[in-house]
């Protein structure tokens, strides 16, 4: 039996968002959610066990519809040209769409609010962070990851065990009506819906990005179609996105008990991570179909979090995951670690593909 080439999603266009710095902390920061990561997961799946493809622009996206507000979708394709044509190049010189300003409830406090006209104040009511900018190649990137994660899904539904969607920028603090934490457009949720559209009833996604995805747990914590597990860096210990992603958030409504948050303390490394892993993978085994939300910024070099994980941990994890035997998505999410990013995502793959027959459909 040969090795199941798992298909390697992606497009040229990811590359075209530039964050080049944040603001945190009241200072810049250099941007660590860069182009070149599309580079480096490139080049470790450039090779047997993978099969590169490159996914043009869709001309159209059902899924977006039914997972984020159509108010945050057309912020985010206006944005940067609003900003061009402000007086911000005299003012400030540069290009980037950087929030300010945010009405939240606190300062709404129940009075009548409209739109604010300047778009640096306009931007906090979509944006959550100061980190999440927008300039001029941003959206084309959003549009080309949300592609990515629909034409993985299609390819699984159609019969492939297995497929991966390269997705720059990530997704999954992307929230019905918000974006932050390097997310505008919830790739992720954009597979699942894509799988359901095609028949799978529920679907169970999986996160092992490093850090809870809120903007997914948002998105379905209240629907019984769709599970949410993840297993990240406790919020509890100080960590983004420090409001949500605790043990006892276990959806509401018709989704109470389809969420499930396991937060581990900084230091964790892999047996009690795997540990964590195994039992989401055994709590979404009942479902149609997975999507695995794959960060890989819980490795134990990343910049972004203090969990320990190494890349035979995230291979096992693919192990693991593979074993439900449910048609797979996986789709990129945070891993900033540029000498190991590649290898991680790899090692994660084969990890799940070990388990795939090439019998399963290609
Ligand atoms: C998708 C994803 O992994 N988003 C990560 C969002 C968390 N970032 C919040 C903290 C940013 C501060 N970065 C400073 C780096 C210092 N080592
Ligand atoms: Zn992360």
């Amino acid at each position: 039996m040969s090795q199941y080439a798992v298909p390697v999603l992606w497009s040229p266009d990811t590359r075209l968002h530039d964050p080049r710095h944040e603001v945190w902390v009241g200072v810049q920061t250099i941007g660590t959610e860069t182009s070149a990561r599309v580079d480096a997961i490139l080049e470790a799946l450039d090779g047997p066990g993978f099969r590169l493809v490159e996914v043009a622009s869709a001309d159209d996206r059902p899924a977006l519809d039914t997972v984020h507000d159509p108010a945050l979708v057309e912020f985010l394709g206006t944005a940067a040209d609003r900003w061009a044509a402000g007086p911000y190049e005299d003012l400030v010189g540069q290009d980037r769409v950087v929030p300010y300003y945010f009405p939240t409830p606190a300062m709404t406090a129940g009075l009548p609010v409209r739109p604010a006209v300047a778009v640096h104040a306009d931007a906090g009511r979509f944006a959550y962070d100061t980190m999440t900018q927008i300039g001029p190649g941003t959206f084309s990137a959003v549009l080309a990851a949300v592609d990515c994660a629909a034409a993985a899904a299609a390819l699984v539904s159609e019969g492939a065990p297995l497929a991966y969607a390269l997705c720059r920028p990530p997704g999954h603090h992307a929230t019905p009506a918000g974006f932050g934490g390097s997310c505008y457009l919830n790739n992720a949720a954009v597979a699942a819906e894509t799988l359901r559209a095609a028949g799978a009833a529920t679907v169970g996604i999986v996160d092992l990005d490093a850090h809870q995805g809120n903007g997914t747990a948002a998105i379905y914590y209240d629907r019984a179609d769709t599970r949410y597990g993840s297993v990240h860096v406790d919020p509890g210990a100080g960590w983004f996105p420090h409001v949500v992603g605790y043990a006892d958030e276990t959806g509401a409504g018709a989704g109470e008990g389809a969420t499930r948050n396991l937060p581990l303390p900084e230091g964790t490394g892999d047996d009690r991570w795997l540990e964590a892993v195994a039992d989401l993978a055994g709590w979404v085994a009942d479902c149609d179909a997975l999507v695995v939300s794959l960060g890989v910024d819980a490795a134990a070099d990343d910049p972004e979090s203090p969990l320990q994980v190494t890349a035979d941990g995230y291979r096992e994890a693919g192990r693991l995951l593979g074993a439900t035997g449910l048609p797979a998505v996986a789709v990129q999410e945070g891993g900033y670690h540029l000498p190991t990013l590649g290898g991680l995502v790899a090692a994660y793959l084969s990890g799940h593909a070990a388990g795939v027959r090439r019998s399963g459909g290609e």
